[in-house]
């Protein structure tokens, strides 16, 4: 159908290149008919720290920034430079953003009590995913999941505000530092890609309702640990191997999702012996790249149940991930199903 001159054909570049990010959460406020504007403004916090970690990601080799600060995260992980100043800028932004009431960090132990008593949401951050590959130039991401609070505006924050399953997300996204720097991110109401131009500081749509592949021919996982899978995973990439796919594996979790979500294929991080839960965590890595690639058409599962139905039990809990294209899900997933009952 032909679309009128003055009814941009939305897929053209014409048209998602005069979209900024800042326009289009306007124009998307509309999906929510009682939004009052905290969620576009929360987002728009969210963007403005994405930007200054930008910029300081953009500079790391030259402000000696890369490399390790020297100190451990709660996690034992040997936090980078880039990681401190990064929880830093989400936790300055977000804080005087004055939307949020509570913030789950990767870099935190404990959560962080805003004491604001104004705030409805609640935000789960990992404010650099994949640091370690900071010194040797390879992509890394932030990953953001976005929680109502459930207790009343005001009240002191309870357990229930923070232990959300994932399918209570509001919005999620994550932003990718890479040869360009990319946000992607859902309010569910699909799945929407914007590219950032250095030169004028802005994100600008270019990847507009973005759906996953169904199936794809790209499998991702760490085959240092192949010993370490139980055998409906190692059955499964066997599969993968006599069907002659590819295997791609950046070690950087959003740059293997991104990569996935865009051509169609599956991320695996299952069970490992060091890992018994697997190595991902569910509040603020998990959770959100679910909720966008459902949103997208895909699937997430940790092997066993939908990722998003997961009843959080601890902050920095674990989960297997198996993550992409819908059918390549459910293959594993089946055969996951069908070991277990062989053993
Ligand atoms: P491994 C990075 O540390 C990370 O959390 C993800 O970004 C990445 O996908 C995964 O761990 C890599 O883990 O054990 O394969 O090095």
């Amino acid at each position: 159908m032909k679309t009128s001159p003055f009814q941009p054909d939305q897929t053209s570049l014409a048209y998602s290149v005069g979209i900024t990010l800042d326009r289009f959460i306007k124009l998307k406020q509309s999906d929510f008919p009682f939004a009052s504007g905290e969620l576009s403004q929360l987002l728009r916090d969210i963007v403005l720290a994405a930007k200054i970690v930008n910029r300081e990601t953009n500079r790391a080799g030259l402000a000696n920034i890369g490399g390790a600060f020297g100190q451990t995260n709660v996690q034992g992980e040997e936090q980078q430079k880039l990681d401190v100043i990064a929880n830093i800028r989400f936790m300055r932004a977000l804080s005087k953003g004055g939307e949020v009431c509570a913030i789950v960090s990767e870099e935190e132990d404990a959560v962080i009590d805003l004491q604001n008593n104004s705030g409805k949401y609640v935000v789960a951050i990992d404010p650099l995913d994949g640091s370690s590959n900071i010194d040797v130039n390879i992509s890394i991401g932030t990953i953001f999941s976005i929680y109502r609070r459930k207790s009343p505006i005001g009240s002191p924050i309870q357990l229930k505000d923070i232990m959300q399953p994932g399918r209570e997300q509001v919005a999620a996204g994550y932003v990718l530092y890479g040869s360009s720097t990319m946000l992607v991110y859902t309010t569910g109401c699909g799945v929407n890609g914007f590219t950032y131009e250095n030169s004028l500081g802005e994100f600008f749509l270019s990847h507009p309702d973005i759906q996953a592949p169904k199936t794809g021919n790209i499998y991702s996982i760490n085959e240092g640990l192949q010993l370490e899978w139980e055998k409906g995973i190692a059955a499964y990439i066997q599969s993968c191997k006599e069907r002659k796919m590819q295997s791609r594996y950046i070690g950087s979790l959003v740059a293997d999702f991104h990569r996935n979500l865009l051509k169609g294929g599956i991320y695996l991080y299952p069970a490992t012996q060091k890992n018994p839960s697997g190595k991902l965590r569910l509040l603020y890595e998990a959770n959100a790249l679910a909720f966008i690639i459902e949103q997208a058409g895909g699937k997430a599962s940790d092997g066993k149940q939908r990722i998003l139905d997961v009843q959080p039990e601890s902050l920095h809990q674990r989960t297997p991930l198996l993550i992409g294209s819908a059918q390549m899900v459910e293959e594993v997933e089946q055969s996951v199903v069908l070991h277990s009952s062989l053993v």
